[in-house]
């Protein structure tokens, strides 16, 4: 499938605002893989699927990841935030016909991370949290921050996400906690 009706099919179906969160992501994804040495190409293409399946019902999204027979924890598969990555990996193979297992894990795991991510799936988590549409406080120091230190920005975009559901009391999902931990280590051993 061409990149150019995946795009004309994501116009017509998301809202105007996800579109313009998703033409972001692909932007800010080619521009980390340019600085960070990840393929553009991915990286661009991850970024425009990534939300694919971000306004289906949790219904379709728990049909999609069946059909590809994931075996997912109980929280995920009962959550639209926590299931539409694994979801829309789903979609746009079965859909689109993207066949590259870097692309799709890239955008299985862009919500939650997790440790030990390749270069192309942090870019799109990182790129999910600083693309030019994106306005929550601290983002501009995130951007600056993504641009000198990957690892750094990183674990800045971890840690808004769980400050952010820790203030709500909210469920925060292991693999999220465990990712950002397996920076941290990293991080440690560098200095
Ligand atoms: O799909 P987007 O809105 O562009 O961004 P996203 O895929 O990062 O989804 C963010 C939402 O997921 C945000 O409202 C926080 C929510 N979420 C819920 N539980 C968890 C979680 N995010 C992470 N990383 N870990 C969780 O356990
Ligand atoms: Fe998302
Ligand atoms: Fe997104």
């Amino acid at each position: 499938m061409q990149l150019h009706l995946i795009q004309k099919e994501l116009k017509s179906s998301l809202s105007s605002k996800r579109f313009r969160h998703t033409e972001g992501v692909a932007a800010s994804s080619r521009e980390l893989a340019e600085r960070y040495g990840a393929d553009p190409d991915k990286a661009e293409l991850a970024g425009w699927v990534h939300d694919c399946a971000k306004e289906k019902t949790l219904e379709e999204m728990q049909a999609l990841v069946q059909r590809a027979g994931f075996f997912l924890d109980a929280p995920v598969l009962a959550s639209r935030a926590l299931l539409h990555g694994p979801a829309g990996s789903v979609y746009a193979r079965l859909h689109w016909g993207i066949k590259d297992p870097e692309v799709l894990n890239a955008v299985f795991y862009h919500t939650t991370g997790k440790p030990d991510m390749t270069l192309l799936e942090k870019i799109v988590f990182l790129a999910d949290y600083i693309e030019p549409s994106r306005d929550f406080p601290g983002v501009d120091t995130l951007r600056a921050r993504a641009g000198k230190d990957l690892t750094e920005a990183l674990i800045e975009a971890y840690d808004s996400t769980i400050a952010h559901l820790a203030w709500q009391h909210a469920y925060i999902y292991e693999l999220t906690l465990a990712g950002r931990n397996a920076l941290v280590l990293a991080q440690k051993q560098r200095s």
